[in-house]
C-alpha cells in the first residue's frame, strides 16, 4: 500500500493545485505531515492560529516556498477561509497539521475533481477507508449528525464531520463561507449541497494525532454543528430539486 501510494505521487495534473493547512502548535507534527505531501502540488498555504511553539518557523525551513497567512479571528474554520482566500490553485485541498491526513491521498482527490467532481469529500466510512482515531463518542455523533444532515439535505454523505476535503477554487463563492470553527466542513457539505454541485467521496483513511492534544470538544463543537444543520436549513438557499447526491466513490486505482 505505502509502495502504491508513493507511485501515485508521480503522477501530475494540469491544473493548479493549493493545498491549505491550518496549524495551531503543530511544530512536531509538521516535519510528517509535509513529508507526505506530492512534490506536484503548486502551493502549500499554512494559517498559523497563533501559535505559542514554533510552528511557523518550523513549516518555513521545511518549505522555503511555503506561504504563511495569519487568520483574522479564533478557530479552524476562520484559519480556512483565509486560506482559502489566500490560495490562487485552480483546486484548492485541505488537510490537518497534525499528522492524521495523508498527503499522498492528494492524487485520489484531485483525480476525482478532474474527472467531474465539483467537490471531492473525504470520507472515512466510505469502502477503502477508514479511520485509527475516531471515538465511540466522536463516532456516533458522527454518524448521527451526517444521518440528519442526509434527511434534510436529501445527500448520501457517509462522513459529515471530516476534514480533508478538496473542490474547485471556483466555487469559493457558491460556498460564501462565514464561520469561525470546526463547524466549516459541516457547512462546506450543506451549502455545496445547497448549491447542487458535483459531490463525489474520496475514501480516505484518518491515523492519529501524531503529537499535542485535540483543538476538538465533543459537545461543544457536536452542538455548533447541530445548529449548523438546522440554521442552514431553515435559512439557507432552497434545496434543489432534484436532490443532490454523492454521485460515487473515486477509488485509488
Ligand atoms: N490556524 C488554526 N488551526 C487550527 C485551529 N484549531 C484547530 N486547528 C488545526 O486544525 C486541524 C484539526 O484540529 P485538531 O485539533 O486536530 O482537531 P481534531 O482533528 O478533531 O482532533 P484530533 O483527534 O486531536 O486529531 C489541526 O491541524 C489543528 O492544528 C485554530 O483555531 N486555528
Ligand atoms: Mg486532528
Amino acid at each position: 500500500m505505502e509502495a502504491h501510494l508513493d507511485a501515485m505521487n508521480k503522477q501530475p495534473f494540469a491544473v493548479g493545485v493549493s493545498v491549505i493547512v491550518p496549524a495551531m502548535n503543530e511544530a512536531e507534527n509538521l516535519p510528517h505531515v509535509f513529508a507526505t505531501l506530492p512534490d506536484w502540488i503548486d502551493e502549500v498555504v499554512l494559517v498559523d492560529g497563533n501559535s505559542t511553539d514554533d510552528t511557523v518557523a518550523v513549516a518555513r525551513r521545511l518549505r522555503p516556498d511555503l506561504r504563511v497567512v495569519v487568520q483574522t479571528r479564533r478557530g479552524k474554520g476562520n484559519a480556512l477561509i483565509e486560506g482559502f482566500r489566500a490560495a490562487r490553485g485552480d483546486i484548492i485541498v485541505m488537510i490537518d497539521a497534525d499528522g492524521s491526513t495523508d498527503g499522498r491521498e492528494i492524487r485520489s482527490f484531485v483525480s476525482a475533481l478532474v474527472n467531474g467532481a465539483d467537490f471531492a469529500k473525504g470520507s472515512r466510512y466510505a469502502p477503502g477507508g477508514g479511520s485509527d482515531d475516531l471515538s465511540p463518542i466522536r463516532s456516533l455523533g458522527n454518524r448521527f449528525l451526517t444521518g440528519l444532515t442526509n434527511l434534510l439535505y436529501g445527500t448520501r454523505y457517509t462522513d459529515l464531520c471530516y476534514g480533508y476535503n478538496a473542490f474547485w477554487a471556483r466555487h469559493l463563492e457558491v460556498l460564501d463561507l462565514d464561520c469561525d470553527g470546526f463547524e466549516i466542513e459541516t457547512l462546506m457539505n450543506v451549502r455545496a449541497a445547497q448549491a447542487g454541485l458535483v459531490i463525489r467521496e474520496v475514501p480516505s483513511h484518518e491515523r492519529c494525532r501524531i503529537h499535542g492534544e485535540s483543538n476538538l470538544h465533543a459537545l461543544r463543537d457536536g452542538w455548533r454543528v447541530f445548529r449548523t444543520i438546522w440554521r442552514e436549513r431553515l435559512h439557507g438557499a432552497a434545496v434543489p430539486a432534484p436532490a443532490p447526491e454523492v454521485v460515487g466513490v473515486a477509488l485509488a486505482k
